[in-house]
Parts: structure tokens; sequence; C-alpha cells
């Protein structure tokens, strides 16, 4: 017998996707701010000071309005910052506002500064017309109020409208102590976040109500769950049934002891546990490979499908790859191990412009001031790399879930196998000269004619899969084989 939701899935195949953890391990993210994407006048020149922290006009139209950029970029899903009703929706505060969206005051309505319910039921429906998916922030551990913790109206809060919904007062000093980073307040003055009492089960009913209500008004697909590790961990399971779609955690910490066991409640989580050794790999000339191929050992043991895990190397909370190096090749190194290894590619918006915003919020450019260049070379970059993944996934059914492996490193080359790719990364940075380093073991058969999609230059494997890949100024190489390139728009076979 077919569920309600497949049945509803045939009558209207545009409009019911929620998709599973398993198609999500297919997929490609863009990660947008709302209101630093695309404006509904579709101005490249807006203007937009990150340091005033106010709202600079992104909406959802916009987005609609620059779907191909993203798409043409060969992704296949977005993720939108929280789409709820804010403190100061309205109000141009002194101060910081509300443009990232995380100081919500009503679940049950929208941001009008982002635009209305038919403008975002309109993102979902053009999202899924062109076969993406859309992913929504959502938030359950607090509230936001412009104030101290002390002025706090929780009357205008809903449906949480009384302060016996949420924790007593106190701010989180002390993250080794995980009692306080769970039930004390994340931040108070100018804006304070009065902290949910998760743990009260009628406000478990209230969110899980809420959530299931969400994904079916909006018809989202997927879910990324803001500050995970400051609600108890029993909480999420429900949650996530409730929400019936895939949901990926924000837990804040690179220890993989610390953070792989939200995934035991939770489809997925950001993986922070990659991010830090990646960085450590590519923010300068000579960074550390090997630590990098540690961490795709542990994470794979630590976490419980390191497939469904996030991967990313900028977020709007972190300083951007631009702002420790303008090395290209170095950003491409990074880049090709993001979306070529373990796990759901996350790229944030302005990371193919090389943006090099610092800290929250330098790292919040407008995107729309790059003219949404499609010649930029990451832009180009991410394209061929997405493409590649993409590919690899259409002609093999168990790319996504195969795991990577190493299969070569020395201080300056890391190479790695995922699902028949073939990665050799390099830290030499652009300067780097011509060389050549024989990679054994990559599963190839001798005699594969093999293309490198970077440069489009072939090589063909010896005995036992042995190749001799030719490197040069510091770019990564990702071979694979020439003969299944056919038509797929990557090298010359367009
Ligand atoms: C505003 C200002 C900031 C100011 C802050 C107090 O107020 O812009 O300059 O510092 C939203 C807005 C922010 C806003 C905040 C607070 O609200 O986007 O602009 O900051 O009003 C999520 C979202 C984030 C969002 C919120 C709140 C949560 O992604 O955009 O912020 O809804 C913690 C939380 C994490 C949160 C992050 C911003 O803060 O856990 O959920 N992100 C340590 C801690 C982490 C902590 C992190 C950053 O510092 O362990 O818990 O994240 O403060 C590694 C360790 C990590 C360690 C890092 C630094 O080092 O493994 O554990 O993280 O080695
Ligand atoms: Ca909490």
């Amino acid at each position: 017998m077919k569920s309600l939701a497949a049945i509803a899935a045939l009558l209207s195949p545009t409009l019911v996707r929620a998709a599973t953890p398993d198609e999500w391990k297919a997929q490609s993210i863009y990660f947008m701010l709302t209101d630093r994407f695309a404006r509904t006048d579709n101005s490249t020149t807006a203007p937009c000071d990150t340091t005033a922290g106010k709202y600079c006009g992104g909406t959802w139209r916009g987005i609609i309005n620059n779907l191909d950029y993203i798409q043409d970029m060969g992704f296949t899903a977005i993720w939108i910052t929280p789409v709820t009703a804010q403190w100061d929706d309205d109000v141009d505060a002194a101060d910081a506002t509300s443009y990232h969206g995380y100081w919500q005051k009503d679940l049950y309505s929208l941001n009008s500064k982002f635009g209305t319910a038919d403008d975002l039921k309109a993102l979902a429906d053009a999202l899924h017309a062109r076969g993406m998916l859309l992913m929504v922030d959502v938030v359950a551990n607090h509230f936001g109020y412009g104030g101290s913790h002390s002025e706090v109206d929780y009357s205008i809060f809903n449906p949480l409208n009384s302060q016996d919904y949420f924790h007593p007062f106190c701010l989180i000093e002390d993250y080794d102590n995980q009692e306080e980073v769970e039930q004390c307040w994340l931040a108070d003055t100018p804006t304070t976040l009065p902290d949910v009492d998760t743990t009260n089960p009628q406000v478990r009913t209230f969110f899980n109500d809420w959530i299931k209500s969400l994904v079916a008004n909006y018809s989202i697909d997927g879910l990324r769950v803001d500050t995970v590790k400051h609600v108890e961990k029993d909480f999420w399971p429900d949650f996530n049934e409730a929400a019936g779609v895939y949901a990926v955690g924000e837990v804040f910490n690179g220890d993989p002891a610390y953070t792989c066991p939200y995934q035991e409640v939770l489809d997925g989580v950001l993986n922070y546990p990659i991010y830090y050794p990646a960085l450590d790999a590519f923010k300068s000339v000579g960074g550390n490979l090997g630590g990098l191929a540690q961490a795709i050992t542990t994470v794979q043991e630590s976490c419980k499908d390191s497939n469904l895990l996030g991967n990313f190397l900028e977020n709007h909370d972190i300083a951007r790859f631009a702002s420790y190096t303008d090395d290209l090749a170095l950003a491409k190194n990074g880049l090709a191990f993001i979306i070529l290894s373990d796990g759901i590619p996350i790229i944030y918006a302005g990371q193919e412009q090389h943006y090099a915003g610092d800290h929250d919020p330098t790292n919040r450019e407008a995107v729309w001031l790059s003219g949404y260049n499609t010649d930029a070379e990451l832009y180009q970059f991410i394209k061929k790399a997405n493409g590649i993944r993409n590919l690899a996934i259409s002609q093999n059914p168990e790319f996504t879930s195969s795991k990577t492996k190493v299969i070569y490193q020395d201080d300056s080359t890391l190479a790695i196998n995922r699902g028949g790719v073939v990665t050799v990364l390099s830290n030499e940075g652009a300067s780097g000269g011509d060389r050549t380093v024989s990679i054994p073991g990559t599963g190839f058969e001798a005699g594969t004619e093999l293309t490198d999609v970077i440069s489009c230059k072939t090589v063909t494997a010896g005995d036992s899969g042995a190749v001799d890949v030719p490197l040069s100024g510091g770019l990564p190489s990702v071979l694979y084989p020439s003969s299944q390139l056919a038509k797929s728009g990557l090298c010359a076979s367009a």
C-alpha cells in the first residue's frame, strides 16, 4: 500500500518532496543569509555595510530571481536562515538588528522583511520545479528580545507567551560545563536570548507541533537546526521525527568525541570535527595534511554516518577562508576536499566570489555586490567539483554511501578515493612548481585513461592502479575515467 505522502507526491510532484536522509546524501548545498543574497529589485549596487548590523534588503523573491546562478554552479539544494518573525521585525534598532533571523518572537508568523507566506511558498515551488531542495534553519533553544534579561516582556512571544516556559536567567560563561551550556542563556544585552525550558513536556509539544506544520505549510525538504548542544539530547529525536525530513544540527565544537554523539539524536550534524583539520591543512602553504588524513578516519569511527554530516569551510559564524590567505590554489584544494570527501557539501554564499570577511559580522557581505559574477575563478572551480560529484552520483549508486579512503600522503600531498573519484590535494599554494606524484592503489584498472577534470589533462592508470599524477601551480587534481565523462559538460565532453 502506498503511504499518504507517496500518493500526495504522485498527485502533486512539485509540491510534496519531504526528503529523507538518504536523498540528502546526494545533495550539494548553497547556504545563504536571506538578507544578504539577493534583493527583489535585483540591485547589484544597493550598499550593505556589514559592520552596521542592519537589514540590507535581501528577500525570498530575490533568491527566486537568482536560482540560475546557484544551480549553474552545480548545487542541488539551498539552506536559508530562519524564516520566523523577529523581535525587531519592523524596527531599526539603534544597535544590531535581527537581519540574520536568529532572534525569533513568533514561531507562527514570518519575518516580513523577507517576504510573505506566498513568497516563501513560491521559493519552494521554484526550487522543486528545478529538482532542487529547500532547507530551512530553525531554532528551538531560545527566543530573542531587544533589551536586558530583566526587561523581557514574555507576552509578545508566540506560543511561549509566559516566563514559565523559559529557564531563569544566567549567562553561559563556561562552555565546558554542559549543564550551564544547556540551561543558561547564550547572550544578554543589547539583545538577550531567553533560554527555552526545553525539558517542559508542554514546550516539547509546542515545538513538535510547530515544526510539523512549518515543514508542511512551506514544503520544506530539510532542516538546519541551530544551537543543538544548548538543548538536552533527549529533546531531539521526537523533534526530528515530527519534522519528518532530514535534519542537520549545529553543534559548534571541533571535538568528534563531543560532537558525534549528537548524530545519535539527529540525522546529521555540521562537520565541525573536520572543519578545523581541513582549515589547518589548507589555510597556509605547508599546512598539516597528516592531521587531516587522521581526522578523516577519526570522524568515520566516531560519528554514526559520516555521509550524513554537513561539510563546510566557511559559514556566517567563522572567519572566511580568504581571510586567512588569498591564495586561490589553497582555496581550490579546500573546496575540492569539502566537496569530494564524505558528507554533504555546504558552500557559504560569497565563498565562490572569494569574499574575505573575517569574523561575525564582517563575514556577511552581500552577494549582490559581486554582480553574481559567474566568471569568478572559484565559481568555475565549484562548478567543476560539484559537476564531477553529481556525475559520480548519477553513475555509481554506491557513491553516496562510500567512505573516503586515504590512499597516499606525504608532506605536500594527500590523495583520497571516494566512490571512484580520486582527488589529489596539495598544500603548496599557487607558487608550487610542476611535479609528478606516483599515487598507488587508485582502484582504476591498468590501462584506463583518466581525465583530471580540473586541468582536463589525461593520464593512464598503470599496474595495480598506480597513477603518475602531474601537479602544477599547487592545484588539486581530480581523476575520473575519461570514457565516463561523455556529455557531462566537464572538459571537452560538452
Ligand atoms: C551577536 C554579535 C556577535 C557577538 C554576539 C554575542 O552577539 O554579532 O559579534 O559575539 C546569532 C547571530 C549573531 C549574534 C548571535 C547572538 O545571534 O547570527 O550575529 O551574535 O545574538 C548559532 C548560529 C548563529 C546565531 C546563533 C544564535 C547560534 O549559527 O548565527 O547567532 O541563534 C556559540 C553557539 C552556537 C552559535 C555561536 C554563534 O555561538 O554554541 O550555536 N551559532 C566556542 C563555543 C561555541 C560557540 C563558539 C562561538 O565558541 O564552544 O559553543 O558557539 O562563540 C573550537 C572549539 C569550539 C569553540 C571554538 C571557538 O573553538 O571546538 O567549541 O566554540 O576549537
Ligand atoms: Ca538551552
